[in-house]
């Protein structure tokens, strides 16, 4: 099987000190928070940054001051840029960290319920102009698929060219509106996608395991950081974003799966090559 990918979703948009005080805001916090997760065995950044206060944004100086305090310390890591910001944000202030060339972004394929009155909205139209935006500055997609139905969505628009191969999906687990996290519900968006594709799995919370343990067998990738869950298990906070990189590094080798490097996950992804 082909080494394991794993991406560190280490900030998330949502996610407060409240609910762990390691989740980081600052710039000295992001850049602490990468170097945990990159030396625990992340290959990918999934990155999300936030004013000194904690509340997000997707400003591109924000997001350049973090990317290179990041370079600074983990230069070969991967680093994917939300577009999709926090909820309610406008489409152009989510499309403004693509400014800066990232090697990856992320592209959400459908407007989905985020729990109470949240309603995270990515109409037809925007996937298609963020789509174009990525194409533009040959930034890979990750394609956000929160249940089935945006798989469909996106192999319709891979179909009229404006969603290009290779696809690489992340199955988002859990969230209150999409798919369930259970295992029927993972194999029936693995067995969805074409043979070719890639994909990672991130479980919402407390599927956040069970869902790494799932992708590690079946052949797919690991999402894994304080945006999905911010426990190392039941009642016990992480200490760091490293400390569940590590957790999930244990998991795949009990099971026998290698870690991808950040050097073997652009061979994986076939990522293009950049200067
Ligand atoms: N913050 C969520 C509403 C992404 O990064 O592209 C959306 C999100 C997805 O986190
Ligand atoms: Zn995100």
């Amino acid at each position: 099987m082909e080494k394991l990918i794993i991406t560190a979703c280490i900030c998330g948009a949502e996610v407060t000190k409240e609910q762990n005080e390691a989740v980081p805001y600052t710039v000295a916090e992001i850049k602490r928070e990468a170097k945990s997760a990159y030396e625990a065995g992340a290959a990918v950044l999934h990155l999300h940054v936030r004013e000194d206060d904690g509340s997000p944004t997707q400003r591109k100086d924000r997001f350049k001051v973090c990317m290179e305090a990041i370079k600074s310390l983990c230069s070969d890591m991967i680093i994917q840029v939300s577009t999709g910001g926090a909820a309610g944000m406008s489409r152009e202030e989510r499309l403004q960290p693509l400014a800066l060339y990232p090697e990856m972004a992320t592209l959400d394929c459908g407007t989905c319920n985020f729990g109470g009155d949240v309603v995270f909205v990515n109409t037809e139209n925007m996937i298609r102009e963020f789509a174009a935006a990525m194409n533009a500055r040959q930034v890979r997609p990750e394609l956000e698929v929160f249940d089935k139905g945006m798989i469909d969505t996106v192999m319709r628009l891979h179909a009229k060219g404006y969603i290009k191969a290779p696809l690489h999906f992340n199955f988002v687990m859990g969230v209150k509106g999409g798919i369930s996290a259970g295992a029927r519900d993972l194999l029936f968006m693995a067995e969805s996608i074409p043979k070719e594709a890639t994909w990672t799995a991130a479980g919402i919370g407390k599927h956040e395991f069970p869902m790494a343990a799932l992708a590690i067998v079946m052949g797919g990738h690991v999402r894994v950081g304080f945006e999905d869950n911010v426990c190392l298990q039941k009642g016990r906070p992480a200490k760091s974003n490293g400390e569940l990189v590590a957790k999930a590094v244990r998991l795949a080798k009990e099971l026998g799966r290698d870690i991808a490097d950040p050097s073997d996950a652009r061979r994986i992804l076939n990522l293009p090559k950049r200067d």
